[in-house]
């Protein structure tokens, strides 16, 4: 088997420019829990999403036919709020996406293939290691005898990462779809899960994105640069209106027998387990991974209906010499897949 092409011929960076602004849609209120089908009725899908529901289609019944292995779709990264259709600025978040990448990774040195629906441009599985750090890319690079070389200090590294991200290639268990803006998030995150539907309890999401709670609506949008000219007394005034909570829709719609794993950040710690808490009451699903901004690379809680919260944390000593968080997180989320698999197979 060929391995997937993973250069798409769009980039969800570029806006798009065709429907702005159309007038005749309706205003609707700010959003309440109930409004999931409001928002799909009054924002346009991204023109490139057959395409991805193509990709999806073939990496899931590629997993069925041939190898039965389990699927992880992973969210990852920030989603950008766009103030302009043709988009000079943008509201955005701090999510450079190393807690997805990072447990992709993991989970496919766990035998799952894996769909990592990402920030375009944010960290990818493999590539991070190299991507974004204090070193440019050129700095693991020698010349030797006029050609270009690795250097030898990195090669060892290099080639173990190199080695991982060959074997994910060769076995197809990486599908790499991006996104940008919040309303591209939203609709193809809710084609894939619908797609996944036929993989029932062998799936699990992992929803790591850092999604923004608040977006400008289609209809409100300005087609051009807004103009400084545009402000009242020096001011500009942006109403920005509520991200309809979708997780209910998801665990109630959009999947069906999957294990579902949402990600509560705070910057409280004396919030963080009553948020993780009472997003499990209000969505019902199977687990609340809670971090705080300060610490998410050190400890993360795990709060579930089924067992007591459980930290997981790592010690300075361990940061240290590089131990990642997600190499004990993502062990712990396949033992609860485990009992997922056992419990709705009954
Ligand atoms: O991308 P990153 O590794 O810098 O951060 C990861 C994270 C904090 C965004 C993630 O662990 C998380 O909590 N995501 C959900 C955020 C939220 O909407 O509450």
């Amino acid at each position: 088997m060929t391995p997937p092409a993973q250069h798409k011929n769009f980039h969800t960076s570029n806006p798009e420019t065709s429907y702005a602004i159309d007038r005749s849609l309706p205003e609707f209120a700010a959003a309440e829990p109930t409004d999931e089908d409001n928002y799909f009725a009054n924002h346009q899908p991204p023109t490139y999403l057959p395409e991805i529901e193509k990709e999806v289609q073939q990496f899931i019944k590629y997993h069925q036919e041939n190898t039965g292995k389990r699927i992880a779709l992973v969210t990852s990264g920030g989603t950008t709020v766009p103030l302009e259709n043709n988009t000079v600025r943008f509201i955005d978040n701090f999510s450079a996406g190393t807690r997805g990448a990072t447990s992709a990774e993991y989970f496919l040195r766990n035998e799952y293939a894996v769909i990592f629906l990402h920030r375009e441009f944010s960290l990818l599985p493999y590539s991070r290691h190299f991507s974004h750090s204090t070193n440019c890319f050129l700095d693991f690079m020698i010349e030797k005898d006029n050609k270009i070389e690795i250097n030898p200090k990195f090669s060892t590294e290099m080639l173990e990462v190199y080695k991982k991200y060959h074997q994910a290639q060769v076995s197809n268990s990486l599908l790499l779809i991006p996104f940008t803006t919040v309303n591209q998030y939203l609709y193809t995150l809710k084609l894939i899960s619908e797609d996944l539907k036929i993989y029932s309890n062998k799936v699990v999401f992992y929803l790591a994105a850092a999604v923004s709670d608040f977006f400008i609506p289609q209809y409100r949008m300005p087609q051009h640069k807004i103009q400084s000219s545009a402000t009242q007394d020096g001011e500009l005034l942006i109403r920005l209106a509520q991200v309809p909570k979708f997780l209910s829709r998801l665990v109630s719609n959009w999947t069906s027998g999957a294990m579902i794993i949402s990600f509560k950040l705070e910057t409280d710690n004396a919030i963080l387990i009553k948020k993780a808490k009472s997003a499990l009451e209000r969505y019902h699903h199977q687990l609340v991974i809670g971090n705080l901004l300060q610490t998410r690379k050190k400890e993360v809680v795990f709060v579930s209906p089924i067992q007591d919260d459980k930290w997981i944390k790592l010690t300075d000593e361990e940061l240290q010499n590089g131990v990642e968080i997600e190499s004990e997180m993502i062990p712990a989320v396949i033992a609860l897949h485990d009992k997922w698999i056992e419990k709705t197979s009954k």
